[in-house]
């Protein structure tokens, strides 16, 4: 077939490219490829295009000596880039034209791609969300991170009990990886240090270890109309070339222990998300990671700059939590040992370097590794925190007057083991929480000595999001509206969705605001049929509560919540109901029992109400499988109500809050994380909030709390549990019953009450169509600070300095 011409230049050689391409490495016209081909073919002809782009914008920040920054993160949630891409380039609307021609649909070739899911949640994708924003603010910025072969699991619900299959992306995905194996670099593990003297200087060299080699792939971000291009440098480790002479001389085993080892560290991302997992090959990832990435940023800078004296003048290095912390003994090994610098030049050169972010508060995610497992795997690595850590006692017992019970309580290592958040505060020049109260809560407690030894060192940057993902590039039918009644600035600067305030009382944006909610939901409910067979009710209330599982999120307080409205049916199937539909999509850690518990009760309580169709034609439930980035640009747009109940003072901020505010959906949360912000920026009429602050959750802990007095005393608590222990769609969820009553670590029980109020007015809520779209609207209006192009300028500004 002769395809269409078209006046459009750029369009037109974008199509020759295409069309070359297809021919070059497939062998066959568009006519003839398959979506497949197509997507590949695209792919590689966007990553040419961002390659060329990034070299430009590194060239011209390196020519004007401006600072880099190297952001560290074992997790980077990227989901898909092609779509990201075209959007972000502003070509979506030509390679569609050019499709079409062929009478291909793109939104078929963005199938194709599969999510890259190199991130367990928030903290993953926040970093994602940060790249994009970089590039956006034209921040020259590199992402650092494992180029793991397996990414988060795939989530397979058998009957609602969740199992785990591997997640194998790299066939599809490896299109966006740009390979650079000339700027490979060794690692070394295990062995030992030796120090000599030598024309009275004092050598130490660490020998007999095992070498890892780490290669780059790049993946390259687009930036929003901006001259920036981030960069993702993944690592992959492999084994050095076998070892021939070691097996030959009959060391079979090790020969092979070795490169098997070596081989294993890019394998597999841990998929625990707040729980700290103890393993050595997690140690082995997080130094493998640490090494590369410092082994590279200290070779860019010295090619640039030749020198290392002013690494913290033009290098800013940020740590995602404490997972990537041994880069700062790593950097400080690099400067003593391979530099030669004294300690004390070394030692100002690093820390005005790192800058940290916390992302918890939960004592089970803070991590600490045992003294014996890093002294074995990196023993000069171990050395160097052991001496840092004496420096810094030193300075403690100076600085409080000898006081050596509180230096003890702030040592970097105590009982054996190396508390790294310790290390990463008292080296960086900078410790940011993730939202205003999580910042206050890691000053007033869980870094409170630190806080008053070094309080300026302490700062907040709300999280931010990529907000054109959830808006520009999953809801067309919103940007529409917005593009029609604001224009189009909002696109680059989020703050311009305030626009949208004064269109608050307008009849007719109100009613389009409500087709264009319908329209989604028929779209995402479209989805589910496909994929599981079920048919969602449209006119009903969307209540999403979608993130991971954790108890201290309460899934479980919601499908209480859920039971009792249930059981009060049952009792009176004719009672006044605004009809609702739960939705929850989450992935359990594979090893969290009590989490899988949860998922199989929603599961079965979902399966129990579709079996009472007098009952599921008001209320239904739905949980839905392999929760992802790519589910998540269909769910939000679709959304009427987001749940962020987690109990106050727990969750550090969360993000999908802001995901779901952006696209109209109204909070109904706790006083919790950025939920706060949320209200503060909408005011309280346009928020749900319900629960115990913070103050009163402390205050009720010392108390002593006890879950069984609400049992006891509360009839419809008492008559859902009961029902966990009877029996839900014929199955016992004992473990989830118990635990609510006897101990409830995050006091469910306490906020039920509270919550089934809030429930019950938002029914009421939206049952009145004007108010609610009025909601709904000032809460779109007011998403524009939850933007990630604000937060990473608060981080240039106030952190890297730049
Ligand atoms: O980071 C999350 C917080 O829970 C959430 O409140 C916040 O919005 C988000 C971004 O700041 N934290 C995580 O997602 N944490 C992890 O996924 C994690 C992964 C591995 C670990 C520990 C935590 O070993």
């Amino acid at each position: 077939m002769v395809a269409k011409t078209t006046e459009n230049p750029q369009r037109e050689e974008l199509k020759q490219k295409f069309v070359d391409r297809l021919q070059l490495e497939c062998s066959v016209s568009p006519d003839e490829a398959s979506d497949k081909q197509i997507y590949q073919v695209l792919s590689a002809l966007m990553v040419e295009k961002l390659k060329h782009k990034r070299q430009h914008f590194i060239n011209k920040t390196n020519s004007v000596g401006g600072k880099n920054v190297y952001y560290l993160s074992m997790e980077f949630l990227m989901g898909r880039s092609l779509k990201t891409t075209l959007y972000n380039l502003e070509l979506a609307d030509d390679v569609r034209a050019i499709l079409q021609d062929y009478h291909i649909n793109l939104d078929s070739i963005f199938e194709c791609e599969p999510d890259a899911g190199l991130g367990n949640g928030g903290l993953g994708r926040l970093a994602a969300c940060y790249l994009d924003a970089m590039a956006t603010q034209e921040i020259p910025a590199t992402g650092h991170s494992i180029c793991y072969e397996y990414g988060i699991f795939k989530q397979i619900l058998e009957d609602g009990w969740q199992t785990e299959e591997p997640d194998n992306w790299l066939p599809g995905g490896s299109v966006w990886l740009d390979p650079k194996p000339d700027e490979a670099i060794e690692v070394h593990f295990e062995g030992n240090v030796q120090e000599y003297w030598q024309d009275s200087y004092h050598y130490i060299s660490h020998v007999n270890y095992n070498t890892v080699i780490a290669i780059p792939y790049d993946m390259y971000v687009s930036g929003y109309g901006s001259a920036g291009v981030s960069t993702l440098r993944l690592w992959k480790a492999q084994a050095p070339s076998f070892d021939m002479k070691e097996f030959n001389e009959g060391n079979y085993e090790q020969a092979l222990s070795r490169n098997s080892m070596a081989n294993a560290i890019s394998k597999v991302l841990y998929p625990n998300d707040n729980h700290l997992e103890g393993k050595s090959l997690r140690l082995r990832q997080q130094y493998f990671l640490c090494a590369a990435a410092i082994g590279d940023i200290v070779n860019h800078h010295m090619n640039v700059y030749g020198t290392l004296e002013n690494l913290h003048e033009k290098v800013a290095i940020h740590i995602n939590d404490t997972h990537p912390t041994l880069a700062i003994p790593e950097l400080m090994r690099v400067l003593l040992d391979d530099c030669g610098y004294t300690w004390d030049r070394a030692w100002h050169i690093v820390t005005n370097t790192f800058a940290y972010t916390n992302h918890t508060v939960m004592a089970e995610a803070l991590e600490k590794w045992d003294v014996n497992l890093v002294k074995q795997i990196v023993p000069r690595i171990f050395q160097i925190i052991v001496e840092i850590n004496n420096r810094y006692c030193a300075g403690l017992m100076e600085r409080n007057g000898g006081d050596s019970a509180k230096t003890t309580r702030m040592s970097i290592i105590k009982d054996n083991q190396i508390h790294m958040a310790t290390l990463c505060v008292m080296a960086s020049h900078s410790v940011n929480g993730v939202s205003k109260l999580h910042s206050e809560i890691i000053k007033d407690s869980v870094f409170h000595e630190e806080y008053l030894d070094t309080p300026n060192k302490f700062k907040n940057v709300t999280n931010g999001i990529a907000y054109r993902r959830w808006l520009y590039q999953s809801n067309p039918g919103l940007t529409q509206l917005l593009r029609d009644k604001i224009g189009d600035g909002f696109l680059k600067d989020g703050s311009e969705l305030k626009k949208l305030d004064v269109f608050a009382d307008d009849k007719a944006v109100l009613e389009r605001l409500r087709k264009i909610k319908k329209e989604n939901k028929q779209r995402f409910a479209k989805y589910v049929k496909k994929k599981s067979g079920l048919v969602l009710d449209t006119d009903s209330i969307f209540d999403a509560q979608v993130k991971r599982l954790h108890e201290y999120k309460r899934q479980h307080l919601n499908a209480l919540h859920i039971l009792a409205q249930y059981n009060a049916l049952l009792e009176n199937p004719d009672m006044d109901f605004t009809p609702k539909t739960y939705i929850f999509a989450a992935k359990a850690a594979p090893g969290y029992y009590l989490a899988k518990q949860i998922i199989k009760m929603i599961w079965a309580l979902s399966e129990e109400i579709r079996k009472n169709p007098r009952i599921s034609d008001k209320l239904s439930v739905y949980f839905l499988e392999n929760y992802c980035v790519t589910m998540s640009e269909l769910l939000m747009p679709a959304c009427d109500i987001s749940e962020q109940i987690s109990l106050a003072g727990t969750e550090a901020s969360g993000t999908g809050n802001m995901k779901l505010m952006l696209n109209g959906a109204i909070t109904l949360g706790t006083l919790d994380g950025a939920n706060i912000e949320i209200g503060d920026a909408v005011g309280p009429e346009n928020i749900l909030i319900f629960g115990m602050k913070t103050e009163e959750v402390n205050t009720l802990k010392a108390r002593g709390y006890r879950p069984e007095d609400y049992y006891n005393n509360n009839p419809v608590i008492k008559s859902c549990i009961d029902r966990m222990y009877a029996g839900i769609n014929g199955c016992k969820f004992t473990e989830v019953a118990d635990s609510l009553r006897t101990l409830d670590p995050y006091m469910v029980l306490a906020d039920f009450d509270s919550y089934c109020q809030v429930q019950e007015h938002s029914s009421k809520l939206y049952t009145d169509k004007d108010t609610w779209t009025k909601m709904s609207l000032h809460n779109i209006a007011n998403a524009g600070i939850f933007s990630a192009d604000r937060a990473v300028n608060e981080y240039a500004k106030d952190i890297w300095n730049i």
